[in-house]
Order: C-alpha cells, then sequence, then structure tokens
C-alpha cells in the first residue's frame, strides 16, 4: 500500500516525466520519500557504516552493498513500493531488484566519483532494461557529491565496464562523448533521480562538514537473464548460465 502524501507516486507521475526519461536517460523526482524518512534512513545508514564490516573503502566512497539484507530499518527503503513503483512507471516494464547499495561520500572526501556506465560491470545475459534509483538520504547541493548525466548517452551499449576512478577512462573510448552537454542535479533529502544502466554519469566530491549519504536502489527487467561471470551479488548464489534471476535476492519491484 503506497501512501498518498508523497509529492511523486505512480499515480502522479506525468507521461511528460516519463517520456523525459526514455528521451535523455535520467530524471529528477522530488519526494519520492518523506524528508522525515530520509532523516530516519540516514542516521541508520551511519549507524551501519560503523558497525558493519561489509563494506569497501576507497577515497571515492564508502560502499555497503545489499544493505536490505542487513538492517530492516534499510529494507523498507530498498523494498519502498513508492520507489519500485514509480520506477516500473519509468521502464514502462515489470521490474526486480538487483541490488541496494550505500554510498557514502565522507565530508572533505577530494575524489569524484568519474563518468561511467553501469550496465557493463553487471552479469545479465539479456535485459530489456535496468535502472538505479539513487535516493538523497541528506540535502545533497552540488559541492556534497551530486549526480551530474549526459543526455541520451545510454543509447550506446557496446563498452566495456569502465573505471569510475579515473577521469579520463570513459571519453578515452568514447572521445565524442566530452562535447555533449551535461546535466548537474542537486537534491533535497527525500528526493531522487532515476538512471538508465547504460547512462553515463558521475558525483562530484564532498567539499562540505556533511557526510553525503545517498541510498542507492537498483532495478533490472523482470525477465533478466544471467550471464556467469564475477559479481559480488551473484558469486555466492550458485546461479546456473542463462538461468532467469529468479531468487529471492532479486524479489519484483513495487509489491
Ligand atoms: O554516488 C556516487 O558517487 C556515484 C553513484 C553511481 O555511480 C551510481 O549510482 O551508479
Amino acid at each position: 500500500m503506497i501512501r498518498t502524501d508523497y509529492v511523486t507516486t505512480p499515480d502522479t507521475l506525468t507521461d511528460e516525466t516519463i517520456g523525459s526519461y526514455q528521451q535523455q536517460g535520467f530524471v529528477r523526482i522530488p519526494g519520492i520519500i518523506s524528508r522525515e524518512e530520509a532523516a530516519e534512513f540516514y542516521d541508520e545508514a551511519l549507524a551501519l557504516m560503523e558497525r558493519s564490516k561489509a563494506y569497501s573503502n576507497s577515497p571515492i566512497f564508502t560502499q555497503l552493498v545489499n544493505v536490505w539484507c542487513e538492517s530492516d530499518v534499510m529494507k523498507r527503503l530498498t523494498l519502498h513500493p513508492n520507489v519500485g513503483g514509480v520506477a516500473e512507471r519509468l521502464a514502462r516494464m515489470p521490474l526486480r531488484l538487483w541490488h541496494d547499495h550505500l554510498l557514502i561520500k565522507r565530508p572533505h572526501n577530494q575524489a569524484s566519483t568519474e563518468f561511467h556506465q553501469d550496465r557493463p560491470y553487471w552479469p545479465f545475459a539479456e535485459s530489456r532494461h535496468s535502472l538505479s534509483a539513487w535516493i538523497a538520504l541528506t540535502d545533497v547541493p552540488v559541492e556534497r557529491g551530486c549526480m551530474t548525466f549526459i543526455p541520451g548517452s545510454f543509447k550506446r551499449t557496446d563498452l566495456r565496464p569502465q573505471n569510475l576512478a579515473d577521469e579520463d577512462d570513459l571519453f578515452s573510448i568514447w572521445p565524442d562523448l566530452a562535447w555533449e552537454p551535461r546535466v548537474t542535479i542537486p537534491l533535497k533529502a527525500g528526493d531522487c533521480t532515476f538512471h538508465h544502466g547504460y547512462c553515463a554519469h558521475m558525483a562530484t566530491p564532498n567539499f562540505t562538514d556533511v557526510p553525503r549519504v545517498a541510498h542507492i536502489v537498483i532495478f533490472t527487467d523482470a525477465e533478466t537473464t544471467y550471464k556467469k561471470q564475477p559479481h559480488v551479488v551473484t558469486d555466492p548464489l550458485g546461479l546456473a548460465d542463462g538461468q532467469p534471476l529468479e531468487h529471492e535476492m532479486f524479489p519484483r519491484a513495487g509489491r
């Protein structure tokens, strides 16, 4: 059951907004959750970072993958019916969860997340669509590490995985992309952006005294099939090459 007092719900999403996502490969969605919910999830995210050992740390960000399996509080956000419901309307197809991750840029981290596409990292044989909800759990102005997208870049689907620690990597394999316009989207707590799995994007460093906490929920076509290749999420599951991603780790979205 979705609360009806969110700024954006699957029912209030306009055809214009869906069309803009389909055309550009990203979209800003105000109020996907309330500010009060964002504050609760922010506190839990920072507490989880302290108590969890299962994270990776780099100058760019601290990353905690599949926190929905570790915290009942974060599970409410990852499986939030408003997030999954809006994702399905944007993708125009049934979706399932691929995975979540918390990405925390520590104060004054000095490091951008450099331009990359997400989809080349993922072990999918067939998937008609995949997209990420990047949910701001605190206000994220440009100087705290918000996202920048390159409109239309999702149409390029033939590239190898790109190194998000190397500012030149994506442009070295796609030089024309460097001359395309970019769109930078600061967000208030509770707002999110959705971006297509092939949309090129980056995030600026955190120049502020406040941790930048974003929770990213990634969805893929409900009929996605698995391609056997190393990935931290699928490695422990023993999936067979080519099988559908039907597993309790990948529940259907918006249910
Ligand atoms: O938040 C960041 O620093 C980068 C996020 C990102 O690359 C993603 O959500 O795909």
